[in-house]
């Protein structure tokens, strides 16, 4: 089953992989420091507590925003190394490894997992801060950069992480830890008279903060998440406050940076990055670095569901919605630009320079996810489905050994590393990064899909993914079992088997990409059919099932029942509203969730040249064919088009009427998150018709 080998890889492959990574023990990767930095400032603590008065602790210094040794091969043991949020490479791995405990028990993952806990609670302080960039470079400085340093983020990661472990293992030692630098962000921050007014540079605390609550139930944590969102982009801006007060701190001149009379565009708008220009509450377009931005608003719909806040509510749908008729790649990715790892303006969705970063494709999971926990509507989980399909599996190999952090829909190999504005756009998966923040995401998105899959309330389970598995609830009446053997996303036949003898009502999602669906189901003995059409207009005995925001309710006592969904799976050829300027005269094919790529490696070079006859293609019968050569079942499709031969002459410029040589071609489309796993080559997602 599809998503069972991504979870069994991340177990197997991806969490032994990373631990080394974590470790510096990937040859050939860039290191982490990450578990070298909660060493140091480990054996700081202890220092400080042997020298208890006659320790001397370290005053900050500025080493850069990532610092790195001297000497490579001699990194210093008692210094900080890598990006200022270093300790998050640990947190996601740690959150990555409680979900694949749920799924998998594993005694000696466990072990690892808890004494490399055991490395990372001795680097706390006893006032129960920890981000061991300050712990180490000198905590005179703490909280006085929110805006770039991330140590919120740090809360953020660590929080999710322990609550993840604490889940599987029942274990409360870094959940305790956690809890007591929240804590400490609660003593320090809020809205009181003598606390300090900032928010987080880099969003994620807000979410966390939600979970911590619900895990706890200590009010405390959603009242700070709650401070957190409606500081952000307050005038005065804290940013700017900070900033100037780090200026006198440094006995430097400060200048208002948004008034020097020579900034750009991105300068003068520096507050979007951080999503910090308006008032949460009063925004609309989804702007500034998108990982950010998915994060906050992930936590502005856990916190509007939490307090039942409809203000903050009615902003995540403007917001949603932003996002998905502007800035949505086909694949499911966000963030075109790669200035400032950003949301561009509307309808700029390159595909050469995309930046599509695979944590951004991964907050929007998180986004649709929250949303639909308030209210379960399609348009989120189709979007949901789309993400995880495409742009999220992308990031990671099909043997989990590399990684993606930008996500492009165009690879021409020779220009990545020539064209200046293509420099971030690798050909090829990358072993480990610096700036590691991809592959942990993944880990933790893919062992706890479960979650992503069902949402639930009193009387009614959703199923929003179609994942083989068993999901159970636990009801007043007993538990309900649910089977899923799912064919997703090859075939959109479903079979549920559902037991228990509880009354609930099970709904179902009815995706946008099928055609039309039958269900049918047995509930008490009685067989029953519906037919949906491609609106969602249902025929049949239309009484025993309500059709509603893209998912159909059944309601009944379960007890061995069985319920047949069939989504029909046409082959797609989609183009784009015309505002999209890169994609105009292109179309792209899409099958169920999947959207298709084709690859140098099936198509010959020069995919610029390739034409899609989108006619004969719509006709074309017996087009989807399967194939195992990567190790899994996948569906590819071959359509015929043309490819224009290459011309040779010497004339650069001719006149527009001499003619083109076009060849008839079978094009061979290949799932996108397959790319680049077999070698090197052009890929392409949009083709011209
Ligand atoms: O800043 C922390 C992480 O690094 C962000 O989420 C990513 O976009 C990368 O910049
Ligand atoms: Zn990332």
């Amino acid at each position: 089953e599809f998503w069972h080998r991504e979870q069994e890889l991340v177990r197997t492959e991806v969490l032994p992989y990373q631990w080394n990574a974590l470790n510096d023990k990937v040859e050939g990767a860039a290191p982490s420091y990450c578990m070298h930095n909660f060493r140091a400032a480990g054996k700081l603590m202890k220092e400080k507590k042997s020298k208890g008065k006659e320790f001397t602790p370290p005053t900050y210094t500025f080493r850069g925003f990532e610092a790195l040794p001297d000497d490579p091969e001699h990194p210093e043991e008692d210094k900080f190394y890598g990006f200022v949020f270093q300790d998050t490479d640990f947190s996601k791995w740690i959150e990555a490894v409680g979900y694949s405990l749920t799924i998998h028990p594993d005694a000696e993952l466990e072990k690892t997992a808890d004494d490399a806990i055991d490395v990372v609670c001795a680097a706390q302080l006893e006032n129960g801060y920890l981000d061991t960039y300050y712990i180490i470079n000198g905590m005179d400085r703490a909280f006085t950069n929110l805006r770039d340093h991330h140590e919120l983020y740090c809360l953020g990661h660590l929080v999710e992480g322990a609550i993840s472990y604490y889940q599987a293992t029942g274990k409360d030692k870094l959940l305790n830890a956690a809890k007591r630098f929240a804590d400490y962000c609660a003593d320090y921050f809020g809205p009181e008279e003598d606390k300090c007014k900032g928010y987080p540079g880099h969003e994620i605390a807000e979410m966390a903060l939600a979970k911590l609550y619900e895990v706890t139930g200590e009010e405390k944590y959603l009242k700070l998440a709650e401070f957190f969102i409606d500081e952000r982009g307050k005038a005065p801006n804290y940013f700017e406050q900070e900033e100037e007060k780090r200026a006198k701190l440094d006995g430097v001149p400060y200048h208002k940076f948004i008034l020097k009379p020579d900034a750009n565009w991105f300068d003068r708008n520096r507050y979007w990055y951080h999503q910090a220009h308006i008032p949460v509450r009063k925004q609309s377009e989804a702007v500034g670095h998108a990982v950010r931005g998915v994060y906050l608003y992930s936590g502005m719909a856990d916190v509007a569901r939490l307090s039942d806040d409809e203000e903050l509510y009615e902003a995540c749908k403007r917001l949603w919605n932003n996002i998905v008729t502007e800035k949505l790649y086909v694949t499911g990715g966000i963030g075109g630009s790669h200035m400032g790892e950003s949301f561009s303006f509307p309808f700029d969705l390159p595909n050469d320079t995309a930046y599509s970063e695979t944590c951004a494709a991964i907050g929007l999971v998180f986004f649709a996810r929250r949303m639909l926990q308030i209210s379960a509507e399609s348009k989120y989980s189709d979007v949901m489905e789309l993400a995880l399909y495409n742009t999220v599996l992308a990031g990671m190999a099909l043997d989990g050994k590399s990684f993606f952090y930008v996500n492009p829909l165009e690879v021409f190999p020779t220009a990545c590393d020539r064209d200046e504005r293509k420099l971030h756009v690798k050909a090829v998966r990358q072993k480990w990064f610096g700036c590691a923040c991809c592959p942990p995401n993944i880990a933790r998105l893919v062992s706890s899909l479960g979650a992503y899959a069902y949402t639930q309330n009193e009387d009614t389970l959703w199923t929003h993914l179609y994942m083989s598995g068993v999901a159970s609830k636990d009801t007043s009446q007993g538990k309900l079992v649910m089977e899923t053997a799912s064919e997703l996303p090859w075939s959109g036949k479903v079979k549920v088997k559902v037991s228990g003898e509880v009354k609930q009502t099970l709904a179902f999602r009815i995706p946008g990409w099928s055609d039309s669906s039958d269900i049918k189901w047995t509930c008490n003995g009685e067989e029953n059919i519906i037919h949906i059409s491609k609106d969602q207009v249902a025929s049949g005995d239309t009484s025993k099932a309500v059709i509603e925001n893209g998912y159909i309710y059944l309601e009944g006592v379960w007890d061995n029942d069985e319920i047949d969904l069939s989504f029909e799976m046409n082959v797609r050829i989609v183009r784009s509203n015309n505002n999209v300027r890169e994609n105009v005269g292109k179309v792209a094919v899409m099958r169920g969730p999947i959207t298709y790529c084709l690859e140098e490696i099936d198509n010959g070079k020069n995919l610029h040249l390739v034409h899609l006859d989108v006619v004969k293609a719509q006709e074309a019968k017996d087009c989807v064919s399967f194939t195992n050569e990567l190790g899994h079942n996948m569906a590819v499709i071959k359509l015929p088009g043309f490819k224009e031969k290459i011309e040779d002459d010497a004339n650069l410029y001719k006149y527009a009427s001499s003619s083109i040589n076009m060849e008839n071609a079978e094009l061979r489309f290949v799932p996108y998150y397959s790319w680049n796993n077999r070698g090197i080559g052009e890929m392409t997602v949009w083709v011209r018709n």
